[in-house]
């Protein structure tokens, strides 16, 4: 096999004018998705020193939207950036070692970048699909390599910043900075490369945003659901294994403050005040869908045991071993007014695959931590 060098990739599209560019939009994906996934990160932390806070009830609905959307955007950015600096591969490194070390240095920081983005977009799409193929903690995961990539991305910045600078203020057909002989006219003009790339990068997003839209998540094929009571279904009861015991006759629902302790049947609890809110269920792999919840209020169960507001609250599952078989609720949710333990979904029966016969609903919260088949309630 013969390797290419550096000067028989001839496009006058493969440019510092068009890299700058296409490396500007990729880079507001990434600080979106940096700073939207932090948000996440923070969001799933248990005993948070600051609490999020519940309002609005669609917060982490449009953070993590917005997360999912920068990343499905970056992934044809990347692809055409890529293309554009792929003969850089080539350059041969200087010969002196005083020169060679920079170089290397800065190619270092190039290979470590290039490879985490690959690795955090396509493990994120995986992600998104629901696939879940790696035994390693996707979150942690995705959470540690988002700071190597961003510290690579700085110093990459940072070498660069005077051709990006001189780049992005020249016209697009400026060649200062290109290879001599990058001069062959390429299928279509610079401008044309640029305007695929963003409408590939904006068709991309609006593939994934189409799941969280009513009436046309079938169109969304990167984010397919099964879907009960118009509401997609991320775990089903069956696969949890918990359909014996929700819907035993024998079920209840305990609570307990201290030593305070109280047991309520599925028609204890259907006794009770009812009280509906229509709350987003946010998924962390980005969809979701708005739905109208009517349960008891958790504030009036937790008053049953005389538990005092400002306490965090545990909530379990039926269900153990899961990422959401329990959570804790910051006093802020457990003590908001629209915080529910839900018994229905759009006025009818909660369905087993929702968390039948109660589950969790609380604003401005992940999906992840919106614990179905709940059978414990523990005031910490
Ligand atoms: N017990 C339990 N609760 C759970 C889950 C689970 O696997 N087990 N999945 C969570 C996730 S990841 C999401 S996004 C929501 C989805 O709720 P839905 O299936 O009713 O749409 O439930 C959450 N509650
Ligand atoms: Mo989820």
């Amino acid at each position: 096999m013969i390797i290419p060098s550096e000067d028989s990739f001839t496009s006058r599209l493969r440019s510092a004018a068009v890299a700058a560019r296409v490396g500007l939009w990729l880079g507001i994906c990434f600080l979106v998705a940096l700073v939207t996934g932090l948000i996440s990160h923070y969001a799933q932390v248990d005993h948070q020193p600051i609490p999020l806070p519940t309002r609005p009830s669609w917060g982490y609905q449009v953070t993590q939207g917005l997360h999912v959307a920068a990343g499905t955007a970056a992934i044809p950015l990347l692809l055409v950036k890529l293309w554009v600096v792929f003969p850089k591969l080539f350059q041969p490194m200087p010969r002196r070692v005083r020169e060679a070390l920079p170089t290397a240095l800065e190619r270092g920081s190039i290979a470590v970048l290039v490879s985490t983005s690959i690795i955090q977009l396509a493990t994120g799409l995986i992600n998104v699909s629901q696939w879940y193929v790696w035994g390693f903690s996707f979150r942690s995961t995705h959470y540690a390599l988002a700071f190597v990539a961003v510290g690579a991305l700085v110093v990459h910045i940072a070498v660069k910043l005077p051709i990006i600078r001189d780049a992005l203020t020249g016209g697009i057909e400026d060649t200062t900075h290109d290879r001599p002989n990058a001069r062959r006219p390429g299928p279509v003009s610079r401008r044309g490369v640029l305007a695929l790339g963003g409408a590939s990068a904006l068709a991309a997003a609006a593939i994934y945003a189409a799941g969280t839209l009513p009436g046309i998540g079938r169109v969304a094929v990167l984010s397919p659901r099964s879907r009960a009571q118009g509401i997609p279904i991320n775990r089903t009861a069956h696969s949890a294994g918990v359909i014996a015991q929700a819907g035993s006759t024998d079920y209840r629902l305990h609570l307990t403050h201290g030593d305070q302790t109280r047991s309520l049947t599925r028609e204890d609890l259907a006794a009770m005040t009812q009280r509906t809110h229509t709350l987003p269920i946010a998924c962390v792999e980005g969809w979701s869908v708005s739905g109208e919840w009517t349960g008891v209020r958790l504030r009036d169960l937790l008053d049953l045991v005389d538990a005092p507001r400002g306490h965090e609250v545990r909530i379990r599952s039926i269900q153990t071993f899961s990422a959401s078989s329990d959570t804790v609720l910051p006093p802020n949710f457990a003590d908001d007014d629209r915080t529910l333990m839900a018994l229905a979904l759009d006025g009818d029966t909660l369905s087993m695959d929702h968390g039948y016969p109660v589950r969790l609903i609380a604003p401005n919260r992940p999906g992840v931590m919106q614990t179905k088949w709940v059978d414990r309630i523990e005031v910490l």
